[in-house]
């Protein structure tokens, strides 16, 4: 489904004429300028993301968002003048306008007018390639699009008359609607029902390794490291929204378990909640995770927001108690020595890397294996000898390092992760019981 369908035609390396967009935000004179920038120029990635021409922007300083027009109604009359002197294709708000300013504005400007969580979808619309994220990303834009049905349809009420339907019809429109959405949205969910849980078999599988997962903000560089690291070869570039899917590979052959890798979406600030929802089964690998690696792009401007938005999600999506090493990426972008004493000050404990500088990545690749090795707690567990075929079990889940065969049975000293540790202790109750 796509709302830019026009627009998009060519899209790509192909595309000839790009569409012209207009940036607006409303800046409430209570709040930080340098957010409302910010939050301007994330709606400028996104929209070159979308391949769109950014030709013009404007800030609008209000005391409050206009309930009828969000900008107010000379900033609309002067902005209906730049639509049609600069023949702008469509108009992006920073914001989430409510349907029925999308379309008043619609109306008004004379071109399209996307708000940020359309244009977060569009994107993932466009990047969406395997048939589990184009499923995900077409729940979440019916998700979005249920509740603002009426907006869609208002219109045939209002002009029923000019155009001989009978009262009501776009409420029967609506009916209709939202019974063919609601029918799709619960076929989406099983089928994504069914992907879930044919990844937990895979997640029972990668329980026996230990699990590490790159999270943070859109464009930190995750995959750029995670390739580094495991040798992936997995697709990187530098517009919003590249990775879509989880993909997990070794990263540690020599330890054992073993060390995977896992590469996933990434977060942006008010990330639509229909999207957070739609992703879970993608996100699951998150949430099962050992360690927690937050990519940071150390050249942002504005990390502080970048933790916040990575520490929100993390919390919504049930990830917020796992251990979680800092990763300050994109270091070979902070020239000034100063700033990179701030940070240090900062993040005392944080990795710093650049996933172009081999040599720091090898020395990232030493912490994550020695956070591995640190937080696994040695153990001595008693093995009677009639259940001694057990014995591989503890090789298979972890690090043996000690055997002693004493009168009461086999004294095993092992190091293994917390899951495993859970599988284990199963294991042994369950023959325990038999
Ligand atoms: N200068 C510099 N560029 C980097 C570094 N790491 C990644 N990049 C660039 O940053 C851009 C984004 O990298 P990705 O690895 O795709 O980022 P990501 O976090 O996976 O992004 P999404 O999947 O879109 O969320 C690419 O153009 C990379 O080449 C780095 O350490 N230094
Ligand atoms: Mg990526």
């Amino acid at each position: 489904m796509c709302v830019t369908g026009e627009l998009n035609k060519g899209m790509g390396n192909q595309r000839v004429d790009k569409s012209k967009a207009y940036l607006l935000a409303v800046h409430l004179k209570s709040q930080d300028i340098n957010r409302t920038l910010a939050a301007l120029d994330e709606v400028r990635s996104l929209a070159e993301t979308m391949n769109f021409e950014v030709v013009g922007q404007e800030i609008q300083s209000r005391d409050a968002y206009d309930s009828k027009t969000y900008i107010g109604t000379g900033k609309l009359i002067e902005m209906r003048r730049i639509v049609e002197d600069q023949d702008i294709s469509l108009v992006l708000f920073d914001h989430e306008l409510t349907p029925n300013q999308g379309k008043f504005l619609e109306k008004q400007l004379g071109c399209m007018v996307l708000d940020r969580t359309q244009l977060i979808l569009e994107i993932f619309a466009n990047h969406a390639q395997t048939p589990e994220a184009k499923e995900q990303v077409e729940l979440a834009q019916l998700k979005y699009m249920l509740p603002r049905l009426v907006g869609l349809w208002a219109h045939l009420d209002r002009e029923k008359g000019g155009i001989g339907l009978s009262k009501g019809t776009g409420e029967k429109q609506i009916n209709i609607d939202r019974t063919i959405i609601r029918k799709r949205i619960s076929k989406l969910e099983k089928s994504l029902g069914k992907i879930a849980r044919e990844r937990q078999t895979q997640s029972n599988l990668r329980k026996k390794c230990f699990l590490s997962c790159v999270v943070g903000y859109t464009n930190a560089g995750k995959t750029s490291l995670v390739n580094q690291l495991t040798g992936a070869g997995l697709y990187i570039e530098n517009k919003l929204f590249a990775t879509l899917d989880s993909a997990t590979r070794v990263m540690d052959n020599h330890t054992k378990p073993k060390i995977l890798l896992s590469d996933t979406v990434g977060f942006i600030d008010n990330l639509p909640h229909s999207l957070i929802a739609s992703f879970r089964s993608t996100l699951s690998v998150v949430k099962e995770a050992d360690l927690l690696l937050h990519v940071i792009d150390a050249s942002n401007p504005d990390i502080d927001k970048v933790i916040e938005t990575t520490t929100e999600v993390l919390r919504e999506i049930g990830a917020a108690n796992i251990p979680l090493l800092i990763v300050l990426n994109k270091i070979d972008l902070v020239e000034d020595q100063v700033e990179m004493l701030v940070l240090k000050k900062k993040f005392p404990e944080a990795v710093m890397v650049s996933a172009l500088d081999i040599q720091s990545v090898q020395r990232f690749k030493k912490e994550v294996s020695g956070f591995f090795e640190r937080n696994l707690k040695s153990e001595r567990t008693l093995l009677p000898y009639e259940r001694s075929s057990l014995l591989s079990k503890f090789y298979q889940l972890g690090m043996v390092e000690k055997i002693d065969y004493e009168d009461e049975g086999i004294y095993i000293t092992h190091k293994m992760t917390p899951t495993n540790q859970k599988i284990l202790a199963a294991s042994l109750l369950e023959t325990a019981n038999r």
